[in-house]
C-alpha cells in the first residue's frame, strides 16, 4: 500500500514542472507578463536537481530516495564504523517517526549514544581528491540548551578513514550558554594542530569555522542548516566554507584544507551525541550561492523538489 506521502512526491515534482512551463508561456504574453511574480528572478530550486548526490526525506523509510552511491542508512557500534549494519541501531535510541518531520517522516534522536548512524561517503558526498566542493542541507528541531547532553554534539559530520585525516562537521559547542552552532572544516591534524591544543583554545579557529553565538534553534519549529565549501584539497590555495541558518549567511572562513582521505572509507554521519529531530538531508556536488540557499530554504519540500524524479 502506498502512503499519501509516497503519492505526493511525483505530484510535487509535476507541479514544479508545470510552474516552470507556465512561466515560459507567461513571458510571451503581455497580460501575463504584467502579473509575473517577482519569484521569476529567484534561482530555481528544481534546476539544482542534476547536482544532487544524496537526498533523504525519511518519509517512507530510513534509506535515501536518491544516492550517487549506496543509499542505505547504516549504523555501527562505534565511530570507527568497523561493524556496519543496515538500518538504525536496535537500542531504539534513534527512531524514524512516520510524521512530525519538516515534511512527513523524520529521525528522532532521544539520547546521546555510542553507536553512529551514517551514509557511506565517496560518491554520496561527491568526494574529489582535488578541488572538492559541495553543499550539505538539513533541518533540525531541538532546544539545544534543554535537550542536549553535556559535551560536544555534531548533528552532521563528513569523515574519512580516521578523525585525524581531516573532516568537516556541524557542531553545538559544549561550554557556552546558549550553545553556539558551528560549521568547521579541519585538515589533517598535523597541518592545524601539531601541538595537540584543545579545540576551544586553538588560535586557528577563525580560519577553520563559522559560528552563530545565538543560533535560532527551537523545539517547536524546524531550523534549516546549510553548509557549503569550495576549493578543498587544493595545495597552496585557500578553501572556503560558509554556514547558513534559515537561509541567511552566518559567516565564511578560509584556509588551505587538505583532507587525506581513503574515500572508500569515508562517511556522512548523522546525529553524533545529538538529541532532537533531524530531517530532509540533501548533499549537492557544488557550493550553492547565497541566492540558491535562500531559494532552497523557501522550498516547502526540498527533497521532493530536487530528488522526486
Ligand atoms: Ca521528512
Amino acid at each position: 500500500m502506498k502512503s499519501p506521502t509516497h503519492l505526493l512526491l511525483p505530484l510535487v515534482h509535476s507541479i514544479t514542472l508545470l510552474v516552470g512551463a507556465s512561466q515560459g508561456v507567461r513571458a510571451q504574453t503581455p497580460e501575463a507578463a504584467s502579473g509575473a511574480p517577482p519569484l521569476a528572478a529567484a534561482p530555481s530550486v528544481a534546476a539544482l536537481s542534476p547536482h544532487v548526490v544524496l537526498a533523504a526525506s525519511f518519509n517512507n523509510g530510513v534509506d535515501a530516495e536518491h544516492a550517487a552511491g549506496d543509499g542505505r542508512l547504516y549504523h555501527a557500534s562505534t565511530a570507527a564504523r568497523l561493524d556496519k549494519q543496515p538500518g538504525l541501531p536496535a537500542t531504539g535510541l534513534v527512531q524514524r517517526l512516520p510524521d512530525g518531520g519538516r515534511t512527513g517522516g523524520m529521525l528522532a534522536f532521544t539520547k546521546k549514544m555510542k553507536p553512529v548512524v551514517f551514509f557511506e561517503g565517496g560518491p554520496n558526498m561527491a568526494h574529489r581528491p582535488s578541488d572538492w566542493q559541495g553543499t550539505i542541507s538539513f533541518w533540525l528541531k531541538l532546544d539545544p540548551d534543554k535537550d542536549l547532553e553535556p559535551g560536544y554534539c555534531d548533528p552532521l559530520q563528513l569523515v574519512g578513514q580516521a578523525w585525524d585525516s581531516g573532516h568537516m562537521f556541524a557542531e553545538f559547542s559544549k561550554d557556552h550558554t546558549p550553545r553556539r552552532f558551528r560549521f568547521a572544516i579541519r585538515p589533517v591534524k598535523q597541518l592545524w594542530n601539531p601541538d595537540n591544543v584543545k579545540w576551544e583554545d586553538s588560535p586557528e579557529k577563525p580560519r577553520l569555522m563559522s559560528e552563530s553565538v545565538t543560533p535560532p534553534f527551537r523545539s517547536d519549529r524546524w531550523t534549516h542548516v546549510v553548509m557549503t565549501f569550495t576549493g578543498v584539497n587544493v595545495k597552496g590555495k585557500e578553501a572556503e566554507g560558509a554556514l547558513y541558518l534559515d537561509g541567511k549567511e552566518v559567516g565564511r572562513f578560509r584556509r588551505e584544507q587538505i583532507l587525506d582521505w581513503d574515500a572508500a572509507r569515508s562517511a556522512l554521519t548523522i546525529g553524533v551525541s545529538y538529541v532532537g529531530g533531524f530531517d530532509e538531508l540533501l548533499v549537492l556536488n557544488r557550493a550553492l550561492t547565497p541566492g540558491e540557499v535562500a531559494a532552497l530554504h523557501q522550498s516547502p519540500d526540498s527533497v521532493a523538489e530536487l530528488a522526486g524524479k
